[in-house]
Protein backbone atom coordinates (compact mmCIF):
# COMPACT_ATOMS: atom_id res chain seq x y z
CA UNK A 1 0.00 0.00 0.00
CA UNK A 2 1.66 3.36 -0.92
CA UNK A 3 0.56 5.54 2.87
CA UNK A 4 0.93 9.47 2.71
CA UNK A 5 1.51 10.51 6.48
CA UNK A 6 1.23 14.32 7.90
CA UNK A 7 1.99 15.11 11.20
CA UNK A 8 3.66 18.25 13.21
CA UNK A 9 7.21 16.47 12.62
CA UNK A 10 9.25 17.94 15.43
CA UNK A 11 7.11 18.73 18.08
CA UNK A 12 4.96 16.54 20.58
CA UNK A 13 4.20 12.86 20.97
CA UNK A 14 1.87 13.24 17.96
CA UNK A 15 4.55 13.43 15.57
CA UNK A 16 6.95 10.97 17.27
CA UNK A 17 3.68 8.03 17.38
CA UNK A 18 2.86 9.06 13.46
CA UNK A 19 6.76 8.90 12.63
CA UNK A 20 7.33 5.54 14.83
CA UNK A 21 3.95 4.16 12.67
CA UNK A 22 4.81 5.09 9.47
CA UNK A 23 8.20 3.65 9.76
CA UNK A 24 6.69 0.26 10.82
CA UNK A 25 4.01 0.19 7.61
CA UNK A 26 7.83 1.08 5.85
CA UNK A 27 9.20 -2.46 7.45
CA UNK A 28 6.38 -3.93 6.49
CA UNK A 29 6.72 -3.55 2.85
CA UNK A 30 4.69 -0.50 2.71
CA UNK A 31 5.65 2.79 1.03
CA UNK A 32 5.31 5.38 3.21
CA UNK A 33 5.53 9.20 2.25
CA UNK A 34 5.51 11.80 4.79
CA UNK A 35 4.72 15.77 3.95
CA UNK A 36 5.89 17.64 6.42
CA UNK A 37 7.28 21.24 7.02
CA UNK A 38 10.54 19.69 8.21
CA UNK A 39 11.82 16.02 8.52
CA UNK A 40 10.35 14.50 11.30
CA UNK A 41 12.28 13.94 13.74
CA UNK A 42 12.54 10.49 14.60
CA UNK A 43 13.65 10.00 10.85
CA UNK A 44 16.49 13.04 11.43
CA UNK A 45 19.23 10.38 10.42
CA UNK A 46 18.09 9.69 6.50
CA UNK A 47 14.86 8.09 5.12
CA UNK A 48 14.75 4.46 5.95
CA UNK A 49 13.65 2.02 3.27
CA UNK A 50 10.50 2.85 1.67
CA UNK A 51 10.62 5.70 3.44
CA UNK A 52 10.02 9.21 1.62
CA UNK A 53 9.87 13.29 3.13
CA UNK A 54 7.89 15.89 0.74
CA UNK A 55 8.51 18.90 1.94
CA UNK A 56 5.74 21.75 2.50
CA UNK A 57 7.28 24.98 1.52
CA UNK A 58 5.04 28.26 2.17
CA UNK A 59 5.42 30.97 -0.08
CA UNK A 60 5.81 33.98 1.94
CA UNK A 61 4.25 37.71 0.99
CA UNK A 62 3.96 41.02 2.45
CA UNK A 63 0.56 40.88 2.30
CA UNK A 64 0.18 38.33 4.34
CA UNK A 65 0.41 38.27 8.11
CA UNK A 66 0.04 34.71 8.36
CA UNK A 67 1.01 32.19 5.78
CA UNK A 68 -2.07 30.09 4.66
CA UNK A 69 0.09 27.21 5.68
CA UNK A 70 -3.48 24.83 4.64
CA UNK A 71 -3.32 25.69 0.86
CA UNK A 72 -0.01 25.23 0.94
CA UNK A 73 0.23 21.63 2.79
CA UNK A 74 -3.23 20.59 0.73
CA UNK A 75 -1.24 21.61 -2.40
CA UNK A 76 1.82 19.27 -1.29
CA UNK A 77 -0.77 16.39 -0.48
CA UNK A 78 -2.21 16.60 -3.50
CA UNK A 79 0.74 16.80 -5.58
CA UNK A 80 2.30 13.57 -4.04
CA UNK A 81 -1.23 11.60 -4.25
CA UNK A 82 -1.11 12.12 -7.94
CA UNK A 83 2.56 11.81 -8.70
CA UNK A 84 3.00 8.38 -6.16
CA UNK A 85 -0.23 6.86 -6.80
CA UNK A 86 -1.43 7.23 -3.02
CA UNK A 87 -4.10 5.14 -1.80
CA UNK A 88 -4.51 6.88 1.29
CA UNK A 89 -3.84 9.85 3.79
CA UNK A 90 -3.48 9.29 7.32
CA UNK A 91 -3.02 12.57 8.89
CA UNK A 92 -2.16 13.02 12.81
CA UNK A 93 -3.86 15.89 14.77
CA UNK A 94 -6.60 17.30 12.87
CA UNK A 95 -5.64 20.61 12.88
CA UNK A 96 -5.39 21.73 10.59
CA UNK A 97 -4.08 18.61 8.56
CA UNK A 98 -7.75 17.69 8.11
CA UNK A 99 -8.23 20.61 6.47
CA UNK A 100 -5.91 19.74 4.13
CA UNK A 101 -6.31 16.21 3.51
CA UNK A 102 -10.34 17.41 2.72
CA UNK A 103 -9.33 19.67 0.11
CA UNK A 104 -6.93 17.10 -1.46
CA UNK A 105 -9.57 14.02 -1.40
CA UNK A 106 -11.79 16.70 -3.62
CA UNK A 107 -9.06 17.21 -6.46
CA UNK A 108 -7.48 13.50 -6.16
CA UNK A 109 -9.98 11.22 -4.86
CA UNK A 110 -7.59 9.31 -2.56
CA UNK A 111 -9.45 8.73 0.86
CA UNK A 112 -7.99 10.18 3.88
CA UNK A 113 -7.80 9.03 7.85
CA UNK A 114 -7.78 11.11 10.53
CA UNK A 115 -6.26 11.15 14.02
CA UNK A 116 -7.08 12.70 16.94
CA UNK A 117 -4.38 12.97 19.63
CA UNK A 118 -5.50 15.80 22.44
CA UNK A 119 -5.74 19.69 22.28
CA UNK A 120 -6.83 18.87 18.45
CA UNK A 121 -9.62 17.83 20.44
CA UNK A 122 -10.06 19.07 24.10
CA UNK A 123 -8.70 23.05 23.74
CA UNK A 124 -8.15 23.97 20.32
CA UNK A 125 -10.75 21.95 18.44
CA UNK A 126 -13.96 23.17 20.54
CA UNK A 127 -12.44 26.46 20.47
CA UNK A 128 -14.87 29.10 17.55
CA UNK A 129 -11.94 30.30 15.94
CA UNK A 130 -11.36 25.93 14.72
CA UNK A 131 -14.68 24.33 15.45
CA UNK A 132 -17.01 24.47 12.36
CA UNK A 133 -14.66 23.48 9.95
CA UNK A 134 -12.55 21.39 12.18
CA UNK A 135 -15.53 19.31 13.10
CA UNK A 136 -16.69 19.21 9.70
CA UNK A 137 -13.52 17.79 8.15
CA UNK A 138 -13.21 15.06 10.85
CA UNK A 139 -17.25 14.31 10.94
CA UNK A 140 -16.27 13.72 6.23
CA UNK A 141 -13.21 11.53 6.81
CA UNK A 142 -13.01 7.89 5.47
CA UNK A 143 -12.22 6.71 8.95
CA UNK A 144 -11.53 8.50 12.24
CA UNK A 145 -9.48 7.00 14.98
CA UNK A 146 -8.66 8.27 18.37
CA UNK A 147 -5.71 7.25 21.02
CA UNK A 148 -7.86 6.49 24.35
CA UNK A 149 -11.59 6.04 25.02
CA UNK A 150 -11.31 9.05 26.69
CA UNK A 151 -10.17 11.18 23.12
CA UNK A 152 -12.73 10.15 21.48
CA UNK A 153 -15.82 10.71 24.03
CA UNK A 154 -13.96 13.88 24.30
CA UNK A 155 -14.43 14.73 20.47
CA UNK A 156 -18.68 13.07 20.65
CA UNK A 157 -18.70 15.73 23.64
CA UNK A 158 -16.44 18.77 22.71
CA UNK A 159 -17.20 18.56 18.65
CA UNK A 160 -20.46 17.18 18.21
CA UNK A 161 -18.72 14.43 15.87
CA UNK A 162 -21.60 11.65 15.02
CA UNK A 163 -18.99 9.58 13.51
CA UNK A 164 -17.75 6.32 14.47
CA UNK A 165 -14.63 6.62 15.88
CA UNK A 166 -12.18 3.75 16.67
CA UNK A 167 -9.58 3.79 19.46
CA UNK A 168 -6.32 2.64 18.57
CA UNK A 169 -3.86 2.94 21.36
CA UNK A 170 -0.68 4.01 21.13
CA UNK A 171 2.60 2.01 21.18
CA UNK A 172 6.21 1.66 22.25
CA UNK A 173 9.41 0.07 20.83
CA UNK A 174 9.47 -2.66 23.68
CA UNK A 175 12.87 -4.01 22.63
CA UNK A 176 14.39 -0.44 22.82
CA UNK A 177 12.68 0.40 25.87
CA UNK A 178 13.49 -3.12 27.52
CA UNK A 179 14.52 -3.51 31.39
CA UNK A 180 18.55 -3.24 30.77
CA UNK A 181 20.92 -3.06 33.72
CA UNK A 182 21.83 1.17 34.19
CA UNK A 183 25.31 1.90 32.72
CA UNK A 184 25.58 5.04 34.80
CA UNK A 185 27.99 5.06 37.80
CA UNK A 186 26.50 8.33 39.10
CA UNK A 187 22.73 7.32 38.97
CA UNK A 188 23.34 3.47 39.93
CA UNK A 189 24.80 4.39 42.95
CA UNK A 190 21.57 6.67 44.48
CA UNK A 191 20.94 5.73 47.77
CA UNK A 192 17.09 6.32 47.35
CA UNK A 193 15.17 6.33 44.45
CA UNK A 194 15.91 8.13 40.86
CA UNK A 195 12.70 9.36 39.88
CA UNK A 196 12.39 10.60 35.98
CA UNK A 197 9.68 12.85 34.27
CA UNK A 198 10.03 13.43 30.57
CA UNK A 199 7.93 15.85 28.96
CA UNK A 200 8.05 19.04 27.34
CA UNK A 201 7.14 21.53 30.40
CA UNK A 202 4.15 22.80 29.29
CA UNK A 203 1.58 24.27 31.66
CA UNK A 204 -0.43 20.89 30.89
CA UNK A 205 2.18 18.94 32.68
CA UNK A 206 2.38 20.67 35.83
CA UNK A 207 5.79 19.61 36.72
CA UNK A 208 5.85 22.07 39.42
CA UNK A 209 3.81 19.71 41.29
CA UNK A 210 6.30 17.18 41.16
CA UNK A 211 9.01 19.56 42.48
CA UNK A 212 6.64 20.24 45.29
CA UNK A 213 6.75 16.66 45.86
CA UNK A 214 10.09 16.49 45.62
CA UNK A 215 10.75 18.78 48.27
CA UNK A 216 8.48 16.31 50.66
CA UNK A 217 10.23 13.27 49.11
CA UNK A 218 13.86 14.88 50.09
CA UNK A 219 12.96 15.51 53.64
CA UNK A 220 12.49 11.75 54.15
CA UNK A 221 14.74 10.03 51.66
CA UNK A 222 17.99 12.73 51.15
CA UNK A 223 19.29 10.24 49.03
CA UNK A 224 16.62 10.33 46.24
CA UNK A 225 17.69 11.88 43.13
CA UNK A 226 14.63 13.92 40.31
CA UNK A 227 15.77 14.03 36.97
CA UNK A 228 13.31 16.25 34.49
CA UNK A 229 14.04 15.16 30.72
CA UNK A 230 12.98 17.42 28.38
CA UNK A 231 12.46 21.58 27.62
CA UNK A 232 10.03 23.89 27.33
CA UNK A 233 7.94 26.83 28.38
CA UNK A 234 7.89 25.99 32.02
CA UNK A 235 11.45 25.40 31.87
CA UNK A 236 12.72 28.45 33.40
CA UNK A 237 10.04 28.37 35.99
CA UNK A 238 10.68 24.86 37.37
CA UNK A 239 14.44 25.59 37.76
CA UNK A 240 13.74 28.93 39.68
CA UNK A 241 11.43 26.72 41.79
CA UNK A 242 14.00 24.30 42.83
CA UNK A 243 16.32 26.70 44.12
CA UNK A 244 13.93 29.02 46.08
CA UNK A 245 13.05 25.52 47.87
CA UNK A 246 16.98 25.08 48.23
CA UNK A 247 16.57 21.20 46.62
CA UNK A 248 19.38 21.66 43.69
CA UNK A 249 21.17 18.78 44.92
CA UNK A 250 18.27 16.45 44.11
CA UNK A 251 16.90 17.49 41.10
CA UNK A 252 19.09 17.49 37.70
CA UNK A 253 16.98 19.34 34.70
CA UNK A 254 19.15 17.39 31.68
CA UNK A 255 17.07 19.45 28.73
CA UNK A 256 16.97 16.90 25.68
CA UNK A 257 17.95 13.58 25.97
CA UNK A 258 18.47 11.34 22.97
CA UNK A 259 19.30 8.29 25.52
CA UNK A 260 15.89 8.56 27.00
CA UNK A 261 15.78 4.41 27.37
CA UNK A 262 19.02 4.59 28.70
CA UNK A 263 17.73 7.27 31.36
CA UNK A 264 14.78 5.27 32.44
CA UNK A 265 17.37 2.22 32.50
CA UNK A 266 18.92 4.30 35.56
CA UNK A 267 15.63 4.97 37.25
CA UNK A 268 13.16 3.72 39.92
CA UNK A 269 9.78 5.05 38.92
CA UNK A 270 8.24 7.46 36.13
CA UNK A 271 6.11 10.10 37.15
CA UNK A 272 3.59 12.51 35.54
CA UNK A 273 1.17 15.03 36.44
CA UNK A 274 -0.67 16.51 33.85
CA UNK A 275 -3.68 18.00 34.42
CA UNK A 276 -4.97 16.12 31.48
CA UNK A 277 -3.14 13.76 29.08
CA UNK A 278 -4.83 11.34 26.19
CA UNK A 279 -2.61 8.65 25.83
CA UNK A 280 1.36 9.63 26.98
CA UNK A 281 4.03 7.75 25.13
CA UNK A 282 6.55 8.92 28.20
CA UNK A 283 4.26 6.28 30.58
CA UNK A 284 4.32 3.66 27.81
CA UNK A 285 7.97 4.00 27.31
CA UNK A 286 8.44 3.79 31.44
CA UNK A 287 6.13 0.82 31.88
CA UNK A 288 8.22 -0.91 28.71
CA UNK A 289 11.15 -0.24 30.21
CA UNK A 290 9.79 -2.26 33.70
CA UNK A 291 9.13 0.77 35.83
CA UNK A 292 6.24 2.06 37.95
CA UNK A 293 4.64 4.66 37.24
CA UNK A 294 2.79 7.19 39.67
CA UNK A 295 0.51 9.62 36.98
CA UNK A 296 -2.77 11.23 37.68
CA UNK A 297 -6.01 10.18 37.23
CA UNK A 298 -7.32 12.28 34.51
CA UNK A 299 -7.87 11.30 30.79
CA UNK A 300 -6.81 8.42 29.09
CA UNK A 301 -4.30 7.34 31.83
CA UNK A 302 -6.70 4.90 33.94
CA UNK A 303 -6.78 3.09 30.10
CA UNK A 304 -3.06 2.33 30.61
CA UNK A 305 -2.27 2.78 34.62
CA UNK A 306 -4.30 -0.09 36.97
CA UNK A 307 -3.95 1.75 40.67
CA UNK A 308 -1.91 -0.57 42.80
CA UNK A 309 -1.07 -3.11 39.48
CA UNK A 310 1.10 -1.76 37.21
CA UNK A 311 1.34 1.70 38.67
CA UNK A 312 -0.29 4.06 41.04
CA UNK A 313 -2.97 6.79 40.38
CA UNK A 314 -3.20 9.98 41.89
CA UNK A 315 -5.84 13.08 41.87
CA UNK A 316 -4.64 16.12 40.19
CA UNK A 317 -3.01 18.75 41.23
CA UNK A 318 -1.64 17.24 44.64
CA UNK A 319 1.81 17.21 45.42
CA UNK A 320 1.39 15.65 48.49
CA UNK A 321 0.10 12.46 47.21
CA UNK A 322 2.91 12.26 44.58
CA UNK A 323 5.19 12.03 47.56
CA UNK A 324 3.51 9.74 49.32
CA UNK A 325 3.32 7.38 46.11
CA UNK A 326 7.03 8.31 46.00
CA UNK A 327 8.65 7.54 49.25
CA UNK A 328 5.93 4.38 49.31
CA UNK A 329 8.20 2.94 46.45
CA UNK A 330 11.31 4.28 47.99
CA UNK A 331 10.81 2.41 51.23
CA UNK A 332 9.47 -0.64 49.72
CA UNK A 333 12.12 -1.76 46.47
CA UNK A 334 9.75 -5.37 46.23
CA UNK A 335 6.42 -2.92 45.98
CA UNK A 336 8.46 -1.11 42.88
CA UNK A 337 9.60 -4.22 41.39
CA UNK A 338 6.35 -5.84 41.41
CA UNK A 339 4.50 -3.18 40.08
CA UNK A 340 7.38 -2.79 37.14
CA UNK A 341 6.98 -5.94 35.88
CA UNK A 342 3.30 -5.94 35.89
CA UNK A 343 4.21 -2.94 34.01
CA UNK A 344 6.14 -4.36 30.82
CA UNK A 345 3.04 -6.95 30.78
CA UNK A 346 1.10 -4.55 30.18
CA UNK A 347 2.87 -3.06 27.10
CA UNK A 348 3.68 -6.51 26.08
CA UNK A 349 0.23 -7.50 26.41
CA UNK A 350 -1.67 -3.97 24.48
CA UNK A 351 0.68 -1.48 23.74
CA UNK A 352 3.83 -2.98 20.83
CA UNK A 353 3.74 -2.40 17.27
CA UNK A 354 2.81 -6.05 16.30
CA UNK A 355 -0.67 -5.58 18.36
CA UNK A 356 -1.13 -1.56 16.99
CA UNK A 357 0.06 -1.68 13.37
CA UNK A 358 -2.50 -3.57 12.12
CA UNK A 359 -5.25 -2.22 13.28
CA UNK A 360 -4.55 0.91 11.26
CA UNK A 361 -3.22 -1.59 8.42
CA UNK A 362 -6.79 -2.92 8.46
CA UNK A 363 -8.72 0.73 8.57
CA UNK A 364 -6.56 1.53 5.28
CA UNK A 365 -7.86 -1.56 3.80
CA UNK A 366 -11.42 -1.03 4.81
CA UNK A 367 -11.34 2.48 3.43
CA UNK A 368 -9.30 2.17 0.10
CA UNK A 369 -11.83 -0.85 -0.77
CA UNK A 370 -14.71 1.49 0.00
O1 LIG B 1 -2.50 17.65 21.96
C1 LIG B 1 -1.45 18.08 22.42
O2 LIG B 1 -1.39 18.84 23.36
C2 LIG B 1 -0.19 17.70 21.74
C3 LIG B 1 -0.14 16.26 21.40
C4 LIG B 1 1.16 16.05 20.75
O3 LIG B 1 1.27 16.28 19.56
O4 LIG B 1 2.07 15.72 21.49
O5 LIG B 1 -0.21 15.44 22.57
C5 LIG B 1 -1.19 14.50 22.60
O6 LIG B 1 -0.86 13.41 21.75
C6 LIG B 1 0.14 12.50 22.21
C7 LIG B 1 0.33 11.41 21.15
O7 LIG B 1 -0.85 10.67 20.96
C8 LIG B 1 -0.29 11.92 23.55
O8 LIG B 1 0.75 11.06 24.01
C9 LIG B 1 -0.51 13.02 24.57
O9 LIG B 1 -1.09 12.44 25.73
C10 LIG B 1 -1.48 14.07 24.04
N1 LIG B 1 -1.43 15.25 24.91
C11 LIG B 1 -2.48 15.64 25.62
O10 LIG B 1 -3.56 15.08 25.58
C12 LIG B 1 -2.27 16.83 26.50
Amino acid sequence: MKIGVTCYPTVGGSGILATRLGVEFAKRGHEVHFITYERPFAIQGGDPENVHVHLVSVLEYPLFKYPPYTIALASEMFRVSEQQDLDVLHVHYSIPHSTAAHLARQMSGVPYVVTLHGSDVTILGSDPSYLPVNTHTIEEADAVTAVSRFMANEAYSRLGLKKKISVIPNFVDADAFAPIPCSENGLRNARDVVITHISNFRPVKRVHDLVYAMKMVSRKAPGARLMLVGDGPDRISVERLVKRLGIEKHVMLTGFRSDVANVLNCSDVVVLCSETESAPLTLLEGMSSGLPVVATNVGGIPEIVEDGVNGFLVQSKNPEAIAERILDLNADPKLGRRLGEAARKTVLERYTAEKVVGQYLEIYERVTNG
